[in-house]
């Protein structure tokens, strides 16, 4: 059990024994009784999500949370994305890492109003979090909240933070199996984006694989291909992000 979410652990254990033409598989299914805690955390966050959503219609704020492994390029889409379209969308940030203003003070330099949350221990944003920060912000009628989560395919899945949009980023450097060994973040995310499509002639990943596997996972979900620092794709995923700002049902 993750000691910060009290995420429920039951186990499937697969056994692969050297030597045997056979594995064996022990379906350890030991039904865990589902922690009182656990669901009174989650009850909690659900409440406070819509508490946050709520707030986000009214004022027509559109809330994405962006989610994926540390590395994947969250920072470095945000920072491309706040200085290739200031003055077109107004954009607030809030960044969310165990320790350190590093990504807060990148954002900063774009010259974009952002909030940091130092989650200590803590695998993950919740909604109360969300709500403090929302809080002192100020933020404007018809604008963007970008939500940097803690780095993890996990625990963020588990946590509605009241967002419109969530935004898985996979980098090819990950592998492409990743959508099938992390379903829950594929499956709750709207918009998926491959970053980093400059270094796939030195890595071994298939594009077309990760695309299948992200949609068996979700069926819905969008993907698009990009390099935040070589710059091909991201037209892509800003038209999208213009098209979910015009939205006529968030007005
Ligand atoms: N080659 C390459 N590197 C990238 C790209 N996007 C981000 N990076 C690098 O990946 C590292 C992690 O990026 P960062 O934005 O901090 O990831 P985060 O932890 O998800 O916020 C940094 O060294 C970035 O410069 C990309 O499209 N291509
Ligand atoms: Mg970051």
């Amino acid at each position: 059990m993750c000691a910060t979410c009290g995420c429920d652990a039951n186990g499937t254990l697969t056994m692969h024994e050297p030597g045997h033409h056979h594995h064996h598989e022990h379906d350890h299914q030991h039904r865990q009784k589902i922690v009182e805690v656990e669901k009174d955390v989650l009850h909690e966050n659900n409440l406070l999500a819509e508490r946050n959503r709520g707030y986000f219609d009214a004022k027509n704020i559109l809330a994405m949370n962006l989610v994926s492994s540390p590395g994947s390029g969250k920072t470095t889409l945000l920072e491309k994305t706040l200085t290739d379209l200031k003055g077109t969308i107004e954009m607030a940030v809030i960044e969310g890492d165990q320790q350190t203003t590093n990504d807060a003070d990148r954002i900063h330099a774009t010259g974009t109003k952002v909030v940091q949350i130092n989650t200590g221990k803590g695998c993950h944003l919740d909604a109360h979090m969300v709500l403090h920060a929302v809080q002192g912000m100020k933020l404007k009628n018809d604008s963007v909240l970008f939500i940097e989560n803690v780095g993890n395919l996990v625990c963020p899945a588990m946590f509605d933070l009241g967002e419109k949009e969530r935004v898985v980023i996979i980098s090819v450097t990950e592998g492409d199996d990743k959508p099938l060994k992390y379903p829950d973040m594929f499956h709750s995310s709207t918009l998926c984006i491959i970053n980093k499509i400059d270094l796939l002639p030195y890595v071994p990943f298939d594009v077309e694989k990760v695309r299948a596997n992200a949609l068996q996972v979700n069926p819905q979900l969008k993907i698009i291909e990009l390099s935040c620092t070589g710059g091909q794709g991201l037209t892509d995923w800003y038209q999208w992000l213009q098209s979910k700002v015009l939205q006529p049902e968030t007005v």
